[in-house]
């Protein structure tokens, strides 16, 4: 073997091995049991949300740094045997909703994204349902992409891109008193994180327990101005692959890990 494919080999897996051993490990975030599920009114008034720590999205996937003002932003979960509740303090100084069309880049204008992999499995999700990112948009409708279609799918105009209204409820509402400041409470239904090639309408809700262990990344995109996003921040430290953070979208390994417990 010539020699500078030797040197070559060698780089390359210690290099991988390296990767190996500095790979990040982001904290548990424990969610604890709401004995009365939260109400959906955009308020932090419900007595569940005083058990949860709250978890900074603070973390640059994508874009530039955000200053304080321009972008902030923090969360809670609890949960109920029905759903798993979430409400996220934003602070953003535009909001902004430059495609109309709800199925339409529907990341480049302001968005509260859940990461969600039922069963912690991590792996590819892009074009499959082995775990979900939900898009919130600021009209409150649920979006992700689905499997690739057929080709006779494709003549008839069907789209992959699907709002998903039985898994997530939300609504948001701007602080009086410091009206940058959103409470945004999301109610979602936890669907089966196992499926790779089959329709939504095939995926069933599963029922929460305690112990459980689920794939949570949360995220937002902000976009202020123009028609993309500046700024992606999200919850969890990732290792980056050359450089780029932007990796949930594919790969529900770099996700964290939300625990339930009582
Ligand atoms: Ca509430
Ligand atoms: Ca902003
Ligand atoms: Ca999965
Ligand atoms: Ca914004």
């Amino acid at each position: 073997m010539n020699f500078c494919i030797v040197i070559l080999l060698f780089l390359f897996f210690s290099g991988q091995s390296f990767a190996e051993e500095k790979a990040v490990v982001n904290e548990i975030y424990e969610s604890p049991f709401a004995d009365q599920a939260p109400i959906l009114d955009g308020e932090l008034s419900d007595p569940a949300w005083e058990k949860a720590k709250w978890k900074s999205l603070d973390k640059l996937m994508l874009g530039t740094q955000p200053d304080e003002n321009d972008f902030s932003a923090r969360y809670k979960v609890v949960w109920t045997e029905e759903h798993l509740y979430l409400i996220a303090e934003i602070v953003d100084d535009v909001l902004h909703d430059s495609h109309p069309n709800p199925l339409e880049q529907y990341w480049n204008d302001d968005t509260l994204e859940i990461f969600l992999d039922e069963d912690k499995s991590g792996g590819n999700h892009l074009y499959n349902y082995n775990a979900f990112a939900y898009h919130i948009a600021l009209d409150n409708q649920a979006i992700d992409v689905g499997p690739f279609l057929t080709e006779e799918d494709q003549k008839a105009g069907k789209s992959n891109i699907k709002a998903f209204p039985d898994h997530v409820k939300s609504i948001w509402k701007r602080s009086i008193t410091e009206p940058s400041k959103i409470l945004w409470e999301v109610q979602i239904t936890v669907y089966q994180g196992d499926n790779k090639d089959v329709e939504p309408s095939m995926i069933k809700p599963i029922k929460l327990s305690k112990g459980k262990e689920m794939g949570l990344m949360v995220a937002y995109c902000d976009s202020d101005y123009g028609n993309a996003r500046e700024h992606f921040m999200g919850d969890v430290e990732i290792e980056p692959i050359n450089g780029d953070k932007n990796l949930g979208f594919i790969d529900a390994s770099v996700f964290g890990t939300v625990k339930l417990v009582k």
